[in-house]
């Protein structure tokens, strides 16, 4: 009875409440990242589906269409421990959108509201400082990155998923567990292959559950049921080791303030005439560090 057990595991998943530690871990949060369109929306649904009884729901709503296309950090209650964040999608990664990626990754945008895809800066920042009002050090982090295997997978988002790979691994602890969705509309290409070269430690396949096709197989709940319990197993090695909360916060928020700053000065680069690049770049390092002091 593996998948009942399986199931159930993850449906009584707890934290053990530790009276030794000011800030334990109260929720776990698995974070959904992912080129728009590969199935993060739909995952959300997959998850609930195989988990409860009821009827198949569209708790996220899934499409390719503008006004479907997630743009908001939403938050679903998967269980009283676990929730799982459809976090916006990213389309092309450019600079700013890896900006914002880091942001909800390293839990520095809020939950249940739009992320703006916006090119200033100051506006990003601003709500990563906002942030530091409620500053959250319970939430285990595990991110979860979604590829559709339908799509062939080009060859610059290689070099982008290895080196977002890494930063999740120094961000949150943890390598993102791959889910590989459209199982059953498999193209040619090794995609286990090429997430396993960019660091995967765990690739799963699935074929998620939607609308029009929500037959559920043992198989299809069981391979679903399989994420979660290696994100569950994550959260178990982390609270063997130990740990600073608030340490552990500021290095996430070192990770993404090196990334602003970067991104500033590509910006910067692209866009000032060649002879007044370092003089331009010496100015804005000056406003950069009086504002974010351990920004690099
Ligand atoms: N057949 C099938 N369709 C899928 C699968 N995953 C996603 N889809 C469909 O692909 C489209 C895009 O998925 P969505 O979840 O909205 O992608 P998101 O932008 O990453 O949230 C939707 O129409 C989904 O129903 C899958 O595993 N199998
Ligand atoms: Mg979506």
């Amino acid at each position: 009875m593996e998948l009942i057990d399986k199931k159930q595991e993850i449906l009584n998943f707890t934290l053990p409440s530790s009276p030794s530690e000011d800030k334990p871990y109260t929720r776990v949060l698995l974070q959904l990242f992912g080129y728009a369109g590969h199935g993060k929306s739909a995952f959300v649904n997959s998850c609930f589906y195989t988990l409860r009884t009821e009827e198949y729901q569209m708790h996220a709503n899934t499409g390719s269409s503008d006004n479907i296309i997630t743009t908001d950090r939403k938050a679903y209650k998967l269980t009283d421990t676990i929730t799982i964040v459809d976090n916006r999608g990213f389309g092309k990664m450019g600079k700013n959108e890896e900006v914002i990626a880091y942001a909800q990754l390293g839990h520095f945008l809020p939950l249940d509201k739009k992320v703006e895809w916006t090119e200033d800066f100051v506006q990003i920042m601003s709500q990563v400082e906002d942030s530091d009002l409620t500053p959250n050090y319970t939430d285990f982090l595990v991110p979860i990155f979604v590829y559709s295997m339908k799509i062939q997978m080009p060859k610059e988002q290689v070099e982008e998923v290895q080196k977002f790979f890494m930063n999740c691994r120094d961000m949150t602890g943890v390598f993102p567990i791959v889910v590989l969705t459209n199982k059953l509309k498999k193209c040619g290409n090794n995609l286990e292959e090429a997430f396993r070269n960019a660091g995967a430690e765990v690739v799963i396949a699935i074929e998620n559950y939607t609308s029009e096709d929500h037959i559920k197989t043992r198989g299809r709940c069981a391979d679903i049921q399989e994420v979660i319990c290696n994100a569950l197993k994550d959260v178990q090695f982390r609270l063997e080791q130990p740990r600073d909360p608030m340490e552990e916060r500021l290095k996430r928020k070192k990770i993404l303030l090196k990334f602003a700053y970067e991104s500033v000065v590509e910006e910067l680069k692209s866009k000032a005439k060649e002879h007044e690049y370092e003089r331009l770049k010496a100015l804005a390092d000056k406003s950069w560090f009086k504002r974010f002091p351990y920004g690099k």
